[in-house]
């Protein structure tokens, strides 16, 4: 077989670096990709995928009771998928090696209001370099839902792919609703990179995830690729099940069954069947084949100079114009730079002060929520949002 994605002058480096991957586990990051395989875009700006489906998100306020909101969660969720996972594939023609944030680097954005929703806000810090941990919050004031969490990854090589076990968790938490606030769980996948020996790199999701409602209501979502269950790549089942005393578990049990990057319908929807609501009839339970809204970013020049695009501009521009010794240069420069802050950090006896986010080491919110379905681990730290415009209820 031949890597047939490489280029021919960069074979060598690319055998290489997949000895090196699968001869070592931890922190990815840390190691030299060949050129052909690097992305010009920095990890921090990958939160932006919770927020592509700004009316989803935004609605899942909107539901008229614990079920309908649940129902709504999980929908957004699986609609964020495709993006989070597939859209370096369909951009760059496969998965590639992000930009290495910097201890401190910022990523601000919008989804700006229109006339079915309102303003939604991005703020993700960069909490740590090595290994790289991503803090994020995403939040609409209108209606008063609010994403936060952080995210890492832990590496390893098995048979032939990387597998990814995502580190961290996210809370959404519906505030002013009339019964007070409601917050959910929402715990990650495990990811596979295959295709590495080609050159062309993809994700493939495994495992399960969860979204556990503090009210009890609990979306199980199992992932499965090409040759198990379905046959088909990118395939999932949800099952939304009601609280352990609900009177009718049965007809109140959602099973929701599909591709996360193309459709998915419901298998069983007995009782509620929320297909039929106002706002939700499509045969569809997800259907994210057409376009999805990138977030807007204001112009470099009004940005600050640990703002990831500008941060990264000459490192981005060289790998985007093939030009990689002003890429590989301008990164140095930047490195060096973060070296030498971490040396006086240290000689001054200080330590980096995050500016949008707190560290916690145990999060009772998460711990409060795994419990109620056994998630694993029992507790994790948090980085908890203080920005100006924290909500405080
Ligand atoms: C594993 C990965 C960096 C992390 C990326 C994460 C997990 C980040 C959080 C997002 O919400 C979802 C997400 C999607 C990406 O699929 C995942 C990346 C895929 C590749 C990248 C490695 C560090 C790079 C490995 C190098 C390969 C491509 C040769």
């Amino acid at each position: 077989t031949d890597a047939t994605a490489v280029p021919p002058a960069q074979k060598s480096s690319w055998t290489n670096f997949i000895k090196q991957i699968a001869s070592f586990s931890g922190d990815l990051s840390s190691l030299t990709a060949p050129p052909f395989i690097l992305s010009p875009v920095s990890l921090t700006e990958f939160p932006a995928y919770w927020g592509e489906r700004p009316e989803l998100f935004s609605s899942i306020a909107e539901g008229v009771d614990e079920e309908d909101r649940s129902v709504r969660a999980l929908k957004w969720f699986i609609a964020t998928l495709k993006g989070q996972y597939t859209s370096r594939n369909e951009k760059m023609g496969s998965e590639k090696k992000p930009l290495n944030p910097v201890l401190g680097e910022l990523f601000f954005g919008e989804w700006p209001e229109t006339e079915t929703r309102g303003k939604t806000t991005l703020t993700v810090e960069q909490v740590s370099h090595h290994p790289p941990v991503t803090a994020y919050r995403m939040y609409n004031a209108k209606s008063g839902v609010e994403l936060s969490g952080f995210s890492g990854q832990k590496t390893s090589f098995s048979g032939g792919s990387i597998i990814v076990k995502q580190t961290g968790h996210a809370l959404l938490t519906l505030h002013g609703l009339p019964t007070g606030k409601e917050r959910y769980l929402i715990t990650l996948p495990r990811l596979r990179i295959d295709g590495l020996w080609y050159g062309s790199p993809y994700t493939e999701l495994s495992d399960m995830s969860y979204i556990q409602c503090e009210n009890g209501w609990l979306s199980t979502i199992e992932y499965k690729g090409k040759g198990y269950f379905s046959g088909k790549p990118h395939s999932f089942k949800a099952v939304l099940t009601p609280p352990y005393n609900h009177p009718a578990p049965e007809e109140h049990t959602h099973v929701i069954e599909g591709t996360w990057h193309e459709t998915s319908a419901y298998t069983k929807a007995s009782g509620f069947q929320p297909e039929l609501k106002p706002g939700l009839g499509t045969p569809y339970f997800t259907d994210v084949r057409g376009p999805k809204e990138e977030i807007t970013v204001k112009p470099e020049s009004e940005q600050s100079e640990w703002e990831s695009r500008k941060l990264w501009r000459k490192v981005a521009d060289g790998i985007k114009n093939g030009d990689y010794e002003v890429a590989s240069k301008e990164k140095t420069k930047i490195e060096t730079s973060q070296r030498q802050m971490r040396k006086d950090e240290q000689a001054a006896g200080t330590t980096w002060k995050l500016k949008y986010f707190e560290k916690i080491p145990h999060d009772e919110v998460y711990e409060h929520l795994a419990s109620m379905y056994g998630g694993q681990p029992p507790t994790e730290e948090m980085y908890v949002y203080i920005g100006p415009d924290a909500v405080k209820d």
